[in-house]
């Protein structure tokens, strides 16, 4: 495929101008390996311009999130340090097409990992987590895409925000966990629904580095996946999540 460094280049640049561009499969037939190409191409350029990765963000990893979106398999993207959304801070709703916030559960490793781990060694390559709420924002019209096109999009990723870390829970299999505008419930939900337990994101996660030779490393955030379905994101706002246990955190929106 011929086309991946435009698309590439049209990606930054919807995400630069909060102006939305049309998805490449209307246009051209590219594989999921393609796919990730892209995605690797357009973190590249914002490394180049001196963004660095913080940590990596699971998708569709609960049924709600594949449902809402209508894609059927997990995908996995890159966090820099340019979207941290510090815990407590006010951002500009201008700067987004068509933000949406979900509820996530986030973990930082305490170890590289360069293999497929299982889900009892896990433990060890693991020592904080967090409540944390993902910023999403498809830079694709009408928030619309096929899997490929939400892999090339960096999985629609723009901010994450995450709470007060926490010392690791050995089961965080079934915990309440919720969205609220404006202190309002908005989503709830359980744990369970990231994959039956969350660690499994970080399961997931190890396989796929590996097959793509990544490793990942100590000091790295990765954000296991939305338990609810998304929000649109609405002006003047508190956006918050909670998960039991593990406290709450929020941003606001002017
Ligand atoms: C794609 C990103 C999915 C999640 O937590 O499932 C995702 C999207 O919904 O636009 O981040
Ligand atoms: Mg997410």
């Amino acid at each position: 495929m011929t086309h991946n460094p435009s698309i590439a280049q049209e990606l930054d640049q919807a995400a630069k101008t909060a102006i939305p561009v049309a998805q490449p499969s209307e246009k051209v037939n590219y594989s999921l390996d393609e796919a990730y190409h892209i995605q690797n191409q357009l973190i590249r350029l914002r490394l180049d311009r001196g963004e660095k990765i913080t940590g990596y963000k699971l998708g569709f990893t609960s049924k709600a999130k594949m449902e809402q979106m209508g894609v059927h398999d997990l995908i996995w993207g890159v966090l820099t340090d340019k979207m941290e959304i510090k815990s407590g801070a006010e951002i500009q709703l201008d700067k987004y097409i068509h933000p949406r916030a979900e509820p996530e559960v986030a973990f930082k490793l305490s170890k590289d990992i360069n293999r497929q781990l299982s889900l009892d060694e896990l433990t060890d390559y693991i020592d904080k987590m967090a409540v944390a709420i993902e910023v999403i924002d498809s830079r694709y019209k009408n928030f619309k895409f096929s899997l490929e096109d939400v892999v090339a999009d960096n999985c629609s990723s723009i901010g994450y925000c995450v709470g007060e870390w926490q010392d690791l829970q050995n089961d965080i299999s079934d915990l309440s966990i919720k969205l609220k505008i404006n202190d309002e419930t908005v989503q709830h939900g359980s744990s369970k629904a990231i994959l039956n337990n969350p660690f499994q994101s970080v399961v997931e996660l190890s396989r796929l580095a590996t097959i793509s030779g990544l490793t990942l490393k100590a000091g790295q955030i990765i954000l296991a996946g939305a338990a609810t379905a998304a929000e649109w994101i609405t002006p003047d706002s508190k956006i918050s999540a909670e998960l039991k246990n593990f406290g709450n955190v929020h941003f606001n929106v002017h």
